[in-house]
């Protein structure tokens, strides 16, 4: 047996092992019930909801499950789903919001409330499940994308159109999906999971009131869909960090000073003054025609009164009325509004556009123009942005020609062999060609004993695992005996620069790993 633990032997046999869920409930559809003033979120749902039923609960005898709340240590009772088809149980606790809420409620609180419950459990568990309405679920997705930088575990928001005690509710669905999902592939981004699509978040608009396939994300493709036995995740879609970095979560949002207008025929410019003159005002995110356009008139007197407001320190963002497609000055009323300094958002939802604003406005020291600059460019993947083009590569080696061939079992080989003889530039090149539009397929690719990239570059090439780290790579990733790369790392000797850099990354160790290095050290 390898003593640095990449053997699928190392630790205790696990023919299941277990990942680790932390459910935060906020309330919504999925846990109401009737009452004389209309449905209501009611309390204890993993003892009323999950805990009965077969799929969530598979008997086995429950484990306290350490977490923390408000910067308290409180132990939640758990419950642990049957094997999954990835062979995997979720093992998974939930901490409810008090009160709990119908999603019109929510505020910037309550997002604050929910990114610290994440960044105070992140080391504790694979992955994060917040249930949630689906009224607000759009602009809670997208202010948690703003808020969380390198991100390196699954964040994934749900709810249902039916509470989950009736008969006929899309509540067991969604929430199953959400937590295979979260306990089994590390997709790096805040997501919602609706009706068999994971979205990205910060893409989606709720298009239906009452049907189960109430999310739509026009302008950018689901990130995962759970088809008939499995989960096809699109792989090539997936945001990673794209530094080395640990996690950092935003304070709060500025929403108090942002509003919204939808343009109408007919719209009186006063009107929109009133608002541009609201105190305190700082953003405006203007929801125009089609392709970003708004009445301009004989006198342009609309243009006139936003022109007014950009110039007394006011920023105007353009979002489109239509789901699909995107706004840009190609018309004249839309130059017009270029040229009176107007912020073209290209295909960013409603529900990106204000929250974004907000995330921009509440961080300190950004001036004016670096909020305008960064309005206009992708921070969560919340706008299309040009892709990279593909550069060829002559005379490069023969393992980068063989990875060149397809993303497969030879390209990851190449890279392995690299890796194993400390080949940097090699390695380097390999995934140069496997950058295409920066997806790097290889960084999600594993050996037959689950290994990734990280894990074996973690045991002794610092400078291949910085490369890896820096395209992204995920440190967080366990192999098929359940081991982090750093626990791996940790168990080389003279392996310091290895263990610093997956660490600056947000590598953490479980408490079975430390355990065990704990012994090692010891012994
Ligand atoms: N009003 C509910 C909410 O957003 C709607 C739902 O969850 N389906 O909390």
């Amino acid at each position: 047996m390898p003593a640095n633990g990449m053997g699928s032997n190392e630790t205790p046999e696990l023919c299941h092992p277990e990942s680790r869920v932390l459910i935060i409930m906020t309330g919504g559809t999925i846990c109401m019930q009737p009452t004389p003033d209309g449905l209501q979120p009611i309390g204890g749902f993993i003892a009323n909801a999950m805990a009965p039923r077969p799929s969530f609960n598979d008997k086995s005898p429950s484990v306290p499950l350490e977490a923390s709340k408000g910067s308290q240590k409180v132990v939640l009772d758990s419950l642990r789903t049957p094997p999954s088809t990835y062979s995997r149980h979720v093992r998974y606790g939930v901490m409810e919001f008090s009160p709990l809420l119908d999603s019109s409620s929510i505020s910037s609180a309550g997002w604050t409330e929910i990114a610290q419950t994440v960044r105070e459990n992140y080391r504790l568990f694979d992955g994060f499940v917040i249930l949630h309405g689906t009224d607000s679920l759009s602009y809670t997705a997208s202010a948690l994308s703003f808020m969380m930088s390198d991100l390196g575990k699954p964040i994934i928001l749900t709810g249902s159109q039916a509470p989950i005690f009736n008969l006929q509710s899309d509540a067991v669905d969604n929430l199953l999906g959400s937590l295979i999902i979260a306990g089994t592939f590390v997709i790096p981004e805040v997501c919602i999971f609706f009706h068999h699509n994971l979205y990205r978040g910060n893409r989606t608009t709720k298009n239906s009131a009452v049907n189960f396939d109430a999310f739509a994300s026009p302008n950018c493709e689901p990130l995962a869909k759970m088809n008939g036995l499995g989960i096809d995740v699109n792989w090539s879609l997936i945001l990673r960090p794209t530094r080395i970095a640990e996690l950092e979560v935003a304070q709060h949002l500025d929403t108090a000073h942002v509003a919204c207008i939808h343009i109408f025929p007919g719209i009186k410019p006063e009107m929109l003054d009133s608002v541009l003159r609201a105190p305190n005002l700082r953003g405006l995110v203007l929801r125009t025609f089609g392709m970003g356009n708004a009445p301009g008139g004989v006198d342009g007197s609309l243009t006139k009164v936003i022109k007014s407001a950009i110039d007394r320190g006011i920023i105007v963002v353009n979002v489109s009325q239509c789901l699909d497609g995107f706004v840009s000055p190609l018309y004249g009323p839309g130059t017009e509004l270029g040229r009176a300094g107007v912020i073209f958002g290209y295909d960013l939802t409603t529900e990106a556009a204000l929250t974004k604003l907000s995330y921009l406005m509440a961080l300190p020291n950004l001036t004016i123009a670096e909020v305008k600059a960064k309005m206009s460019r992708s921070l969560r993947g919340e706008m299309t942005e040009l892709k990279r083009p593909v550069f060829s590569h002559p005379g490069s080696s023969l393992e980068t020609a063989i990875a060149r061939l397809s993303v497969n079992e030879s390209a990851f080989t190449a890279l392995g062999c690299a890796i194993r003889d400390g080949h940097g530039e090699t390695a380097k090149q390999i995934l140069d060609s496997d950058d295409v539009g920066s997806n790097q397929p290889l960084l999600k690719h594993a050996d037959y004993a689950g290994n990734t990239a990280v894990h074996l570059a973690a045991v002794g090439r610092a400078e291949i695992l910085r490369e890896l780290l820096s395209r992204g790579a995920s440190v967080h990733v366990r192999n098929r005996a359940n081991n982090t790369p750093l626990f791996l790392a940790e168990r080389v000797e003279d392996n310091e620069e290895c263990v610093r850099l997956l660490k600056e990354a947000g590598a953490h160790l479980w408490q079975n790993e430390a355990q065990i290095i704990g012994t090692d050290r010891a012994g």
